[in-house]
């Protein structure tokens, strides 16, 4: 049986602005234990509080190690309800990882229940103070192109003579960066829109939303709510919003934040700059905001051909680069370094990459475009595309995606454990097109099957696309997992090939799928 509440104490949580403030003894309760989960309960442990982490799972390193730090588990269904334990707890903080939904039981218990509710960003902005004069925060998001975006712009200030690292929702916990004992002078952090939703009160250095387009819409419950978590990472900053002059929206949400008096709104895009903006002048990146005789002059950065050299040279890419190098110049990095990170630029895996060139074929790996935005930007970079589509569409549908894309492709070949909705967009807007199903259920037969099918369908100069315009979690561990399947698949079909093509022998005739 559920006990009640325990009043909360009277601690007042805002005064808790400091690693260095009294957090010794507050009851802390953290959603989850991910990486957010493992380094919000692993930081509070520090700090003295008392904590318990709340998680459908845990392994068994990991439950050996909460158990040395001094952090209760509570490992329960926790979609079935508030477990006992955790109202008994009565927690004065909840630290809830990025994954939970605002509509998850616990979430809305939370809320309800009269302790403050946070997410990680909020508790590493008020202890970003632990190893001294706290670093400034850059802050980015956007439906794509965060991650390289926060990536060039720590490279570019690293190379400029700063401390700077890219933290977040690239991968590093913003808990982790403010405790690295080096310390940093600025911190580069990609926020995702769950973070956003999450936010608290933070004040950026600069910041930047890079596009918007619908995704997420099952966990933000619409796109109103999407957009409006992504307009937050304007508020309170202090020098600089960067805006993308190609995505009116956001300089809408510049326009609609509070920032702090005397920030300049800073817009980058393809066209001729205005004085205050980044833009492009014939093939040239040119920078005409942070510089004194702005009205009449601009500093060339870099050509869109060297851009293209480093494999920078797509358009969203070129953006990308635009908006990394106002937020970097906007600390003070000089041109110089902006253009030298530029150049010395190495693509991540899963994104884009050309995995092998076989027989005339290219096969890529663009695992990352998780949603529809990212594949049309992929999609778009090539003319005839054997497309491998499908897995968790988050509440968006393919459709006009597939409406727009379909005159570039080849054929398709539809992975998921739910296709429906994607086999529905063909057989309405390509009925012509050879579309083909991978209908097993079995995670390690996916993309073996997928690369035999794409390879049937493709010929001499396409491209065979990994774009899956989905999330992997239905039947990958992540898009990391997609993409290094995919790529171990394509190394074994040439592989196969090289060896004289006999071990197709074997296998079934791929059949059309029954709904195009
Ligand atoms: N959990 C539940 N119920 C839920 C959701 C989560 O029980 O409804 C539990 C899981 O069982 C697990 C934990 O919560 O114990 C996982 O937490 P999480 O999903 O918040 O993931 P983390 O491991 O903490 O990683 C998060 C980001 N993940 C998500 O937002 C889904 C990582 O971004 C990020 O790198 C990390 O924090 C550090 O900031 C990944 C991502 O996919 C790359 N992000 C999305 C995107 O980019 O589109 C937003």
């Amino acid at each position: 049986m559920a006990l009640q509440h325990r009043p909360m104490t009277s601690r007042d949580l805002d005064s808790l602005t400091s690693w260095h403030a009294d957090w010794a003894g507050l009851r802390v309760a953290v959603l989850g234990l991910g990486v957010t989960g493992f380094s919000a309960a692993d930081t509070l442990a520090e700090l003295g509080c008392s904590v318990l982490v709340a998680t459908k799972s845990a392994d068994t390193t990991m439950t050996e190690i909460l158990e040395v730090i001094g952090v209760e588990l509570l490992v329960a269904d926790l979609e079935a309800g508030v477990p006992g334990r955790l109202e008994e707890f009565a927690p004065e903080l909840v630290i809830v990882s990025p994954g939970f939904a605002p509509h998850h039981p616990l979430v809305a218990w939370a809320q309800g229940s009269g302790a403050a509710v946070w997410g990680d960003v909020e508790l590493a902005w008020r202890l970003r103070d632990k190893n001294g004069a706290p670093a400034e925060w850059i802050t980015v998001t956007g439906t794509n192109g965060k991650t390289t975006t926060v990536q060039l712009t720590a490279a570019m200030l690293v190379a400029g003579g700063l401390r700077a690292a890219p933290c977040g929702n690239v991968g590093v916990p913003v808990l982790d960066a403010i405790r690295d004992p080096g310390g940093f002078d600025v911190l580069v952090v990609e926020l995702s829109s769950f973070q956003l939703h999450y936010l608290g009160s933070i004040s950026p250095w600069a910041s930047a939303c890079l596009n918007v387009a619908d995704d997420h819409l099952d966990w933000h419950g619409s796109p109103a709510a999407y957009r409006a978590a992504k307009g937050r990472v304007y508020e309170n900053t202090r020098i600089a919003c960067i805006y993308n002059k190609d995505a009116p929206i956001t300089r809408e949400l510049v326009e609609a934040a509070d920032v702090v008096e005397g920030c300049r709104a800073v817009g980058f895009g393809f066209g001729i700059p205005g004085p205050s903006d980044f833009g492009v002048v014939e093939g040239i990146l040119c920078d005409r905001a942070f510089l004194e005789e702005r009205r009449d002059s601009a500093l060339e950065i870099v050509t869109v051909g060297e851009l293209a050299d480093v494999g920078l040279g797509g358009a969203h890419l070129v953006a990308n680069a635009l908006a990394a190098a106002a937020l970097a110049r906007s600390f003070g990095a000089p041109i110089a370094a902006v253009r030298s990170a530029l150049l010395a630029f190495k693509a991540d895996h899963h994104r884009a990459e050309v995995v092998a060139r076989h027989e005339g074929v290219t096969w890529v790996d663009d695992s990352k475009a998780t949603n529809a935005h990212a594949a049309r930007a992929s999609l778009t970079a090539f003319d005839s595309v054997v497309w491998i589509v499908g897995g968790l569409f988050k509440g968006a549908s393919p459709d006009e995606l597939v409406a727009s894309m379909s005159p570039r492709l080849r054929g398709a070949i539809v992975i998921g454990i739910d296709r429906t909705a994607v086999l529905a967009s063909f057989a309405r807007h390509a009925p012509g097109l050879p579309v083909m199903e991978v209908d097993t259920a079995e995670t390690e037969d996916v993309m073996p099957t997928a690369v035999r099918l794409a390879a049937e369908l493709a010929v001499d100069g396409d491209v065979v696309l990994l774009a899956p315009a989905a999330a992997s979690m239905d039947q990958f561990t992540d898009y990391a997992d997609r993409g290094r399947r995919f790529a171990n698949a394509v190394q074994e079909k040439v592989a196969q090939g090289n060896r004289g093509g006999d071990a197709d022998d074997d296998e079934p005739p791929a059949s059309p799928s029954p709904g195009r």
